[in-house]
């Protein structure tokens, strides 16, 4: 029967996927900006990531735009980056414009095209720690974590995790509620002051731990952007140069 071989070839594919990303050097959560600039970066140097995404769809922010108007604005700096990937923009006003499905697709492309797993419909919902250390997360259904089912969650060993889940900075809050770091809140909006503060703090907030994208605004205080991404893809790459020098 041709849906049993079907049926066959996902479980089977799944599950080795799932099994290699066992132990990783890097587990990302978040598919936002930030998320897949760090796999995208870090994939390039050949490390074991992987990305883990509570909802169906990966992509974050990107794909709304500003109020579903589905275009981005980037600083003119990220020309190179676009180029690398082969996204198509224009530049207006000394900022550089681009279809957010466009943009979104392509970064995707080729996160998973470098072979980082993205493991859509995963929440993160705690870390393990060690030593001091975090060292590793604990995942389960995106589905069953929004019920609230009983259902027990499973444990991924990684040498660094980021939390790139965004305005709320999920992965800190669950050490902060804890008392292991201290968090403040994202301040009002202001896109000149936000975009370099969000790259300046990213980096290790508790040993293992490092954060990146809107994330930092939570976790530092800073301010909240529109729909400017520049400071996104600067901070996922500051994420992932850090995480190098540390785990070379
Ligand atoms: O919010 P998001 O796009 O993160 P980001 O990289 O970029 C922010 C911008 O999109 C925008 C902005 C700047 O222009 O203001 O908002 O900082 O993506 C965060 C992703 O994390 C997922 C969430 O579903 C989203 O796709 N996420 C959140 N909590 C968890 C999670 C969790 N516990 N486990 C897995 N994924």
């Amino acid at each position: 029967m041709k849906d049993v071989v079907i049926s066959k070839l996902i479980v089977d594919e799944y599950f080795e996927k799932l099994r290699n990303s066992l132990e990783l050097d890097v587990a990302i959560v978040g598919a936002g900006p930030s998320g897949l600039t760090a796999a995208y970066e870090l994939s390039k140097k050949r490390f074991k990531v992987a990305v883990f995404e509570e909802r169906n769809v990966p992509g974050g922010g990107i794909w709304g735009g500003g109020m579903m108007f589905n275009e981005i604005v980037l600083e003119k700096e990220l020309e190179s980056f676009l180029k690398e990937l082969e996204i198509d923009y224009v530049m207006k006003e000394d900022h550089i414009v681009t279809d957010s499905v466009h943009f979104a697709s392509a970064l995707l492309y080729r996160v998973t095209k470098n072979g980082v797993p993205v493991f859509n419909n995963v929440s993160v919902e705690d870390v393990a720690v060690q030593d001091g250390r975090v060292c590793g997360v604990v995942v389960n259904w995106g589905p069953t974590v929004r019920l609230g089912l009983h259902v027990d969650p499973i444990t991924i060993k990684s040498s660094f995790v980021v939390d790139g889940t965004g305005h709320p900075a999920n992965v800190v809050s669950l050490l902060a509620k804890r008392g292991f770091v201290e968090m403040k809140t994202e301040f009002p909006m202001d896109a000149d002051e936000a975009e370099g503060f969000v790259v300046e703090k990213t980096g290790e907030i508790f040993p293992g731990l490092l954060v990146s994208g809107m994330a930092v605004c939570a976790v530092h205080g800073g301010p909240r952007m529109g729909p400017i991404f520049g400071g996104m893809v600067l901070s996922g790459q500051k994420v992932a140069r850090l995480i190098s020098e540390k785990l070379r």
